[in-house]
């Protein structure tokens, strides 16, 4: 029986991808040392009803020197984390001389606009590549991953901070425990924690099963987070729906009693209670839909090629890695994939072994059809692109159902 990472009591699955790589182990041609594989399967806890993945990967195993994602490769995304830094500086850094900290702060998409306003700032990021990126911006990056101790560290060098800020990290962290009592360490009195992730709504209303790979061990939920809130004296005190990456939420935590909860949090709560997101039965139902978009895809795949028409893939994302190895998308089947990040480039893509080249090589020439893993980009690649429809190549996607566009 597996136990929920958070409360200990037990967890129950709901859908199985079976045997998975890394998401963002991006392979030298030629390697010939064994790829790590492990089962990837998704459970809800009967008690606190956080979705999990029934099997952890050890964080070095994913996070190191040669860690591959870029948060800056898109305009949007660079956009979103200008506008983040520039609220988190007017809301929550009122204090004279405020002190600013990000947990997985990448390649300092966010902090860089911070450092810029002058305001005294830590990323904590594990993955020392990026961390090098960050600090060629002048961000002042600790290369580690944040759990208790290392909060300790930092308050006793730095001080407690006005705010601590997250994107695309905590639901990265299963040891969820140990992070909740760093912040409060760390967090200076009337001070905010704030994280955004991906939204279990979301994921089930677009049936974005691609979200679920190695890197993201929890699919919160206003219901689950307030759960593990409580658990460390916390108490969930505003939500936000964000659009980038599909549809995430910003949850902002607070100590018990030190500010009062939003009436954002109790319309979540409450459609989460309509919508059922945590009923079994909802849930399984993501599951047999996400089986009918594998046939689905495959299907289409399979007779584009019998057609003998060009299909190559845009972005390498590590949501990718779930597609490809679930639905068994070959070389054959897809030529390459095309990706702006210079650390994919040359690469072969973990598992399935698409060849991964730069982002001009997808108009040398035009393909029929693209498919596109970068999804939760389509609006800026899209606009980007144009010239791909002029010369009558088309879209294909499969979020939340398989269509050509
Ligand atoms: O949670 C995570 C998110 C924030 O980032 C991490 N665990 C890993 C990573 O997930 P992903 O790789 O699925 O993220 P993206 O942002 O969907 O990746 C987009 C990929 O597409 C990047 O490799 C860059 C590439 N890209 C491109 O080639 N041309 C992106 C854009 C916008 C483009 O125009
Ligand atoms: N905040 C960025 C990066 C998301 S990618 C964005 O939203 O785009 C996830 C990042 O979390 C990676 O840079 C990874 O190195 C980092 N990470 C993973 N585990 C971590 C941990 N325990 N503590 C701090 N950072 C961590
Ligand atoms: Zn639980």
């Amino acid at each position: 029986m597996v136990k929920c990472r958070v409360c200990g009591e037990s967890v129950v699955e709901f859908v199985d991808f079976g045997r998975q790589p890394l998401s963002d182990a991006f392979r030298v041609p030629g390697d010939t040392r064994p790829e790590f594989f492990f089962r990837l399967a998704v459970g809800v806890c009967e008690s606190c009803a956080m979705v999990q993945l029934m099997e952890e990967v050890p964080r070095d195993r994913m996070f190191h020197e040669e860690y591959p994602y870029r948060s800056s490769g898109s305009a949007r995304m660079r956009e979103h984390f200008t506008a983040t830094a520039l609220r988190l500086l007017e809301r929550e850094c009122r204090r004279d001389d405020p002190f600013v900290v990000e947990i997985g702060c990448n390649d300092g998409v966010m902090l860089r606009t911070v450092k810029e306003k002058g305001v005294r700032h830590l990323g904590v990021d594990p993955s020392g590549g990026v961390a090098e990126t960050a600090r060629e911006l002048g961000v002042d990056v600790l290369t580690a991953f944040f759990e208790e101790e290392t909060a300790r560290r930092v308050r006793a060098e730095h001080g407690p901070a006005d705010v601590i800020f997250s994107a695309n990290t905590i639901c990265h962290i299963p040891y969820l425990d140990s992070v909740l009592r760093g912040v409060d360490a760390l967090l200076a009195p009337g001070g905010v924690f704030l994280f955004e992730d991906p939204y279990l709504g979301d994921i089930l209303a677009k049936n974005s099963f691609d979200q679920i790979y190695d890197e993201h061990f929890y699919f919160f939920s206003a219901h689950s987070v307030r759960a593990a809130a409580e658990r460390f004296g916390f108490e969930l005190v505003d939500v936000e729906r964000l659009p980038v990456h599909g549809g995430e939420v910003r949850y902002s935590l607070a100590r018990r009693g030190e500010r009062v909860a939003t009436p954002a949090v109790a319309a979540l709560l409450a459609e989460e209670e309509r919508e059922e997101i945590l009923s079994l039965a909802r849930l399984r139902l993501f599951a047999e839909r996400v089986h009918q978009v594998r046939a689905d895809l495959i299907g289409t795949l399979r007779g584009l090629r019998e057609e003998g028409k060009r299909v190559v893939a845009y972005g390498a994302t590590a949501k990718s890695a779930t597609v490809t190895n679930y639905c068994g998308i070959t070389p054959e089947l897809v030529s390459f994939v095309c990706d702006t990040t210079p650390e994919k480039q040359g690469r072969l893509s973990p598992g399935a072994h698409l060849p991964v080249r730069p982002g001009e090589a997808f108009s040398e020439p035009y393909p029929d059809y693209a498919l596109l893993f970068a999804w939760n980009h389509a609006e800026e690649i899209m606009a980007k692109e144009t010239g791909f429809r002029e010369a009558g190549g088309r879209w294909i996607t499969y979020v939340p159902e398989v269509t050509i566009v």
